[in-house]
């Protein structure tokens, strides 16, 4: 007894478990070492939640301390007309299909970026479905206009899937679409369409689409020009751990080389109004600990985001306890991707105020931030610190 009242908490953790591999991974986490793809397996085979719900709780808190980030932001979906057909994806209608879909004129997007004149949001978030009709000239005049418009506003904008089909359509190279793109004024890269990697998974849930590869070398040459991204992984339907941790390391080793990357964003799976409707949905306890296993393996991404709108709020509030420091943003918009998924959130739009509250509940400090994490505010006095 004596003894514990001088050890911190995660020394009693160190000493109170039992189990070897688990024991070295927990050394691993104080002694702030990186720990390797057969310890990640370890821990999502043997790992309590507890057990990895403290380690990741510890890392957030040494990286974060109670800071938790969110932005404000609204996203403009451009089409969901798509020529690809992912089985997950409960959102896109094919071409062939494309009466049942809708399609933004660059005038209808910037009467969006419009009704948010004199308002305080940062960022703009554009993302959509694949249109043939929607290449580089078209989306070069929508940022150009964008910008012209609103200097201040941060464009963060098109998945490398949308990005690959754009550059292959002009018949351009990565690097040098890329480089138009920013010229034009896109400022940072969406983590979607990541998915997960390895072939045996992607090959069967997303064929069509640029592989796991391409995604990586559009998001590596994004980071060589010195603009930065995020990186998403859709996880809880047919993949294994092991398809985890090769889609987890793909993304540590290129963040080994670039530093480019801001925050990781596990996604998960929502099976209604898609073609894996079949596919169950993995628990809270699993999202939780796949939150927590990713804060512990990812120890070179700064952040951790949770997606609330397809998470839901409360369960986005609980894993602020798992690992994550960011909730997204305010969001503000019309996304359909989610609540046609079968996400509970039917209108994804949370206030400042809601979100600055759903933070402070659970003991947490409320910081908005911008696309880059610089501060823009601190929310001290909302904030029930206990
Ligand atoms: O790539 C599609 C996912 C992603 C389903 O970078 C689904 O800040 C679950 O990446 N169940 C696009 N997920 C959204 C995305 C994103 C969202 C918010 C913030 C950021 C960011 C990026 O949505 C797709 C896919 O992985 N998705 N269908 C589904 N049924
Ligand atoms: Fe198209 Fe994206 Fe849906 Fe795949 S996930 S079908 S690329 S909109």
């Amino acid at each position: 007894m004596q003894k514990f009242l001088t050890m911190s908490s995660i020394d009693i953790c160190i000493e109170n478990t039992l189990d070897p591999e688990l024991k070295s991974i927990a050394q691993k986490v104080k002694d702030g070492v990186r720990i390797t793809d057969a310890e990640c397996l370890a821990l999502f085979n043997k790992g309590s939640l507890s057990f990895v719900g403290f380690l990741a709780n510890h890392i957030r808190e040494k990286l974060h301390g109670h800071s938790t980030y969110f932005n404000r932001n609204f996203h403009i979906e451009p089409t969901n007309v798509c020529v690809f057909s992912c089985k997950f994806c409960s959102y896109s209608r094919l071409y062939a299909h494309k009466e049942d879909g809708w399609e933004l004129s660059i005038e209808q997007m910037l009467d969006i970026v419009k009704q948010y004149d004199g308002k305080e949001v940062t960022e703009v978030h554009i993302v959509g479905g694949v249109h043939p009709k929607m290449n580089m000239a078209y989306f070069i005049e929508l940022i150009q206009k964008i910008k012209a418009h609103r200097p201040d506003l941060h464009i963060k904008a098109f998945t490398a899937v949308e990005l690959d089909y754009m550059f292959r359509k002009a018949k351009l190279s990565v690097e040098e679409g890329m480089k138009q793109l920013k010229e034009a004024g896109l400022q940072s890269l969406p983590g979607g369409g990541a998915e997960i990697f390895h072939p045996e998974i992607r090959l069967q849930i997303c064929a069509d689409k640029v592989s796991g590869d391409g995604w990586l070398h559009i998001h590596e040459t994004a980071h060589k020009l010195g603009m930065h991204s995020n990186a998403t992984m859709l996880y809880g339907h047919i993949e294994k751990y092991e398809h985890r941790i090769d889609h987890m390391h793909k993304l540590r080793a290129l963040q080994d080389k670039t530093r480019g990357f801001n925050t990781f964003i596990p996604l998960k799976f929502r099976n209604a109004n898609n073609d894996m409707s079949n596919v169950p949905e993995s628990t809270l306890v699993e999202d939780m600990r796949m939150y927590a296993i990713a804060r512990i393996y990812m120890d070179n991404f700064p952040h951790l985001k949770a997606y609330w709108p397809m998470l839901g709020r409360q369960n986005a509030q609980l894993s602020l306890s798992f690992g994550v420091n960011d909730i997204d943003g305010t969001i503000d918009d019309s996304t359909k991707i989610y609540s046609m998924a079968g996400s509970e959130e039917q209108s994804p739009t949370m206030t400042t105020e809601e979100l600055v509250t759903l933070i402070s509940q659970v003991g947490r400090k409320p910081v908005e931030r911008d696309t880059l994490y610089n501060t823009v505010r601190i929310y001290e006095d909302e904030a029930v610190l206990n």
